[in-house]
């Protein structure tokens, strides 16, 4: 009886191993084939790998991890590795490398993904940790979807007409005419709530291990800053007054000569922005995005708050005033759908505050899942008792000051690589990633009462 249970679990979450990792590699081929050979083959920017690169090393990973790790198989390529290895190629000098080509590299990463059907058919998901829950797996595939939204970065950095089309996201739905969409800031009360998991079967190293967290009350903003806004700090010289931005701010801004959000230029009396190989005009209700942390940490300041600690960011997304308990997401503990959070590449930009009414947390705040990553004021750090696995160089590597954190996913980021516990990090000038923010100030006295 047992057993049968158990044979029929096992067999479900191969099955859906097996979807995910084929909904992935669709992912992986619609970007990949978007673009001919010599597109492939070229850096479009320093800071990003050819596409060509990003393709094998998905394979690579999967070929180290899955057939060789876990399978103890024998290597398909071991003559590749250190081509294919992130810590012995910097970026920047990527395309100098003797890559495989287009037609080799997709040869490379079919063939290794038949021997992980091989073996996902035989594997006993009970025989190591590594494997426990289908874990390896998991982690494989989100892998892949991580370099998939870092695929879409590079799309979005390409010179050329548009190659990749989508439909517009979904616009807000007014639930009483006259009625604001979404409440400007939430209150949310002091104490104490869990932040990270010990359960969740697919979260990485550094979401764990659960832990309590006690938090002053604060009040956090019920959607990211939008362009609108984002406009009044850019009209009122925010990026010429050095009041609102710090030491390493200010020298960032200065040196990068930074005057707008990335892709935007003047157009006429208001702004456009290039997506993906289009211009349009800035639109005032969509998040902000292409943002650094310092450009977002300025902004706060303009507005007299401040960016949200990681903390708080999660607190907002995660606790359910009425259990006391953290949620895997803002609406609870179901998966992402379309009617959720713009995430999963869907839609090829931010969607309007006020787009997803049901992805909202029990406090009323909104899209704090998809859209846009958020920069938070906390660099990245292990959680108490943090340990790595099963390597030190998917976070470990990179806490300390170095790194500030970043929440929530993007348009770019699928469901498999998102969750209210989930973390990003980038250095604090980066802006060619997904990234936006919202603001927090802590609770004035009495506020916190309510
Ligand atoms: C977690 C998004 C910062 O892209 O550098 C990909 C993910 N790690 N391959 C990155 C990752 C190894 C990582 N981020
Ligand atoms: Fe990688």
């Amino acid at each position: 009886m047992t057993d049968t249970i158990t044979d029929r679990s096992s067999e479900d979450l191969r099955g859906r191993i097996a979807a995910e990792l084929e909904r992935t590699r669709a992912r992986t081929a619609l970007l990949t084939e978007a673009v001919d050979d010599d597109d492939l083959m070229r850096q479009h920017s320093p800071l990003m790998s050819p596409l060509v690169w990003d393709l094998a090393h998905v394979g690579n990973q999967e070929e180290l991890w899955l057939v060789r790790d876990v399978g103890g198989r024998e290597p398909v390529r071991c003559d590749i590795d250190d081509l294919y290895d992130a810590f012995k190629q910097p970026r920047r000098d990527r395309p100098a490398l003797p890559l495989l080509p287009p037609e080799q590299a997709r040869a490379y990463v079919a063939t290794v993904r038949e021997k992980v059907y091989d073996l996902l058919d035989r594997v006993a998901f009970d025989s190591r940790r590594l494997v426990a829950d289908g874990f390896a797996f998991g982690m494989i595939v989100q892998h892949e979807q991580q370099h998939d939204e870092t695929m879409l970065a590079t799309h979005q950095l390409r010179a050329g007409p548009a190659v990749l089309h989508a439909p517009p996201p979904p616009e807000p739905t007014r639930p009483v005419p006259g009625e604001a969409l979404v409440p400007g800031e939430v209150l949310v009360p002091g104490g104490r709530f869990v932040m990270g998991t010990d359960t969740d079967p697919w979260a990485l190293d550094n979401e764990r291990p659960a832990h309590q967290v006690d938090l002053p009350a604060y009040v956090i903003d019920a959607a990211p800053v939008t362009n609108g806004a984002y406009r009044a700090f850019i009209a009122d010289g925010g990026y010429d007054d050095p009041r609102w931005w710090t030491e390493a701010g200010w020298r960032h801004r200065r040196q990068a000569g930074l005057s707008a959000p990335m892709h935007w230029r003047r157009d006429g009396d208001g702004w456009a922005y290039q997506r993906f190989g289009r211009w349009d005009r800035v639109r005032d209700d969509e998040p902000v995005v292409h943002v650094c942390y310092h450009e977002a940490q300025a902004y706060a300041a303009w507005a007299g708050r401040r960016l949200p600690t990681e903390a708080e960011w999660e607190k907002a997304a995660r606790w359910d005033p009425t259990t006391g308990r953290s949620r895997r997401y803002p609406w609870g503990d179901d998966e992402p759908t379309s009617a959720h959070a713009n995430l999963g590449q869907r839609h090829l930009w931010p969607a309007p505050v006020g787009a997803y009414p049901a992805g909202a947390s029990p406090l009323g705040v909104h899209q704090l899942i998809g859209d846009v990553w958020e920069w938070t004021s906390t660099p990245l750090r292990g959680y108490p008792g943090f340990a790595a696995f099963p390597y030190r160089e998917y976070s470990e590597v990179f806490f300390g000051d170095d790194y500030q954190v970043l929440r929530g996913g993007s348009f770019g980021t699928d469901r498999a690589a998102c969750r209210g516990t989930f973390r990003n990090w980038d250095y604090p000038i980066r802006r060619q990633i997904f990234s936006g923010f919202r603001c927090a100030r802590d609770a004035a006295p009495g506020e916190a009462q309510r």
